[in-house]
């Protein structure tokens, strides 16, 4: 039988620590699809890398090399997972960096449907997720309403280990609602459904 349409998301952390809880969300999301969504693979795209945006380094119409490599990355993707802590109320400067390198021209974000989560302080990252959407208008992301998830990344129980590994099963359960969601939302996007063969 022809082989399945398989999804690829490209997934964004906010946060740039070793032990990140968002990063760790990432890794549990990419555990979630390998198991149990195979029409689904989750490739955690690295932003660590990207220079502070300065259009002065478009030299030529062309970019910086790892602004490059994550321009081809996003371009790649059917669909995006952003995971990101808020900061002082508002996106993580890392996210925002990344977002507007992506925004150059032509914008590599258009047209693809997303999800947003995040593990963060007090109010569970609400506010920041609120911004991206915001941004997400000029960058023609299609964002997922339902399910909405902000981690309290802090508040008892414990939901992740000291390495930022997510051990919440309720979490777990959210992050794999919010997968699916994301899947049939993207796929609707592009016209296909869940069961539809690939050959297009
Ligand atoms: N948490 C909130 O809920 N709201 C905030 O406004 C907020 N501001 C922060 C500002 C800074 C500069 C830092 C470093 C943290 C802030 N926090 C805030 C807490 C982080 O969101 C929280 O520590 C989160 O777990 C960090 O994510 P990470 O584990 O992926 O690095």
């Amino acid at each position: 039988a022809p082989a399945k349409t398989v999804l690829r998301v490209a997934a964004i952390s906010g946060s740039l620590r070793r032990a990140s809880a968002n990063t760790g969300l990432i890794r549990a999301a990419a555990e979630i699809c390998k198991e149990s969504i195979p029409g689904m693979q989750v490739d955690h795209v690295d932003i660590s890398e990207l220079p502070l945006l300065n259009t002065d380094l478009e030299v030529g119409g062309g970019f910086p090399p790892a602004v490059e490599a994550f321009r081809d990355k996003v371009r790649a993707a059917d669909c995006f997972l952003f995971a990101s802590p808020e900061y002082n109320y508002s996106i993580s400067g890392p996210l925002k960096n990344a977002l507007d390198w992506g925004s150059r021209p032509p914008n590599c974000f258009a047209d693809r449907a997303a999800a947003i989560l995040s593990a963060s302080g007090g109010s569970g990252g609400s506010r920041s997720q609120y911004h991206i959407r915001q941004v997400g208008v000029f960058l023609d992301i299609h964002f997922i309403n339902k399910p909405e998830i902000f981690t309290k990344a802090h508040l008892p129980p414990k939901k992740f280990d000291d390495d930022g590994n997510l051990i919440d099963p309720e979490t777990k359960e959210q992050l794999t609602k919010m997968l699916l969601s994301l899947q049939a939302f993207a796929l609707r996007l592009q016209g296909k459904s869940p069961n539809s063969e690939q050959g297009n």
